[in-house]
């Protein structure tokens, strides 16, 4: 039997539900999600094997309209993604209706010569019956076959899956059938810090926040012993952070333990400190040092 392999990116407005698509694909939570746009900041690889091939699907950060250097990354890293790739997996949000942002992304896709595959997310929050109303009104604007599914209960993707295979190329295996992501433990476990900010604080505050992991060994009694700074961009996000009697810190702290636990498989001490960084978002030096620039 041939083996097909190759890459996948997702590519869509923030909040559609590209991040929630990849875990439910290799079945682990490895890239953060949030009911608020622009939660995903890098690209992402997960991969998802099996007999009959390889898929590896890149997550990346939701495309908008940019407003500081951030920003800029963000959606840089977007587009790079669909550089030098197999297919691209564009995604629309069945709740809402066809925006702006959606039609200039699709025009982008349209003009690369990058074969793509047109899916509808979250069909399961709308009324069985609106459904073909719903797809008629984005096949208004939408040439390609659409493909509505389910990225939280699974409908449909196997679909999904099956013409991905379809349009890609044989090939090798390029990573082993037990790696799932390409990122290190590091990274995804100040993502999962960084995702708890998003439920549980307000407003602007989660948007200028960065995480970096400042220490991370294992002590006796197999305790995994983590050390991260959360960055703020102004110090009354420091006091809000924290929490009157430090009880944010607390919440924030007790729920990103028990991913990384998970994640780990392993007990873990979590110490988390905040640090004010003004401007990090618009300032070169600082965005590398947060992970945010190359
Ligand atoms: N009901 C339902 N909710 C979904 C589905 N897919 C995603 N969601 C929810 O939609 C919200 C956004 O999901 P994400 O996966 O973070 O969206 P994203 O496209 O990665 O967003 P950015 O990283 O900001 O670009 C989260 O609250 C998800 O739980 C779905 O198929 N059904
Ligand atoms: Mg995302």
């Amino acid at each position: 039997m041939s083996f097909k392999s190759g890459f996948a990116t997702i590519i869509g407005r923030p909040n559609v539900g590209k991040s929630t698509l990849v875990n439910y694909l290799i079945g682990e939570k490895i890239s953060i999600t949030s009911p608020r746009p622009q939660t995903t900041r890098n690209s992402i690889k997960t991969i998802y094997t099996t007999d009959e091939g390889q898929i590896i699907f890149v997550d990346t950060p939701g495309i908008y309209k940019t407003k500081n250097d951030l920003d800029r990354y963000m959606v840089n890293e977007a587009y790079k993604s669909i550089e030098g790739i197999d297919i691209i997996i564009l995604m629309f949000d069945a709740t809402s209706s066809f925006k702006k942002q959606d039609q200039v992304i699709y025009n982008q896709i349209k003009n690369s010569s990058t074969p793509f595959l047109v899916v509808l997310n979250k069909i399961d929050k709308i009324k069985k019956k609106e459904l073909p109303n719903v797809l008629k009104q984005y096949q208004k604007r939408i040439k390609e076959d659409i493909i509505p599914i389910s990225s939280k209960t699974g409908r449909n993707i196997d679909s999904l899956l099956d013409r991905v295979f379809e349009k890609l190329p044989e090939g090798p295996q390029y990573f082993p059938d037990d790696m799932i992501t390409d990122q290190i433990e590091q990274f995804i476990v100040a993502e999962m810090i960084r995702e708890k900010t998003f439920y549980l604080l307000r407003e602007e505050v989660p948007f200028g926040i960065a995480v970096l992991i400042e220490e991370m060994e294992e002590r006796n009694d197999d305790i995994m012993y983590i050390r991260a700074n959360i960055y703020v961009e102004k110090r009354s996000h420091k006091g809000i952070i924290i929490g009157k009697n430090g009880k944010m810190l607390k919440k924030i702290g007790t729920r990103a333990r028990k991913d990384i636990e998970k994640l780990l498989q392993q007990k873990v001490y979590l110490d988390l400190w905040v640090k004010v960084e003004k401007d990090w978002r618009e300032d070169e030096n600082l965005l590398k040092r947060m992970g945010y620039k190359s």
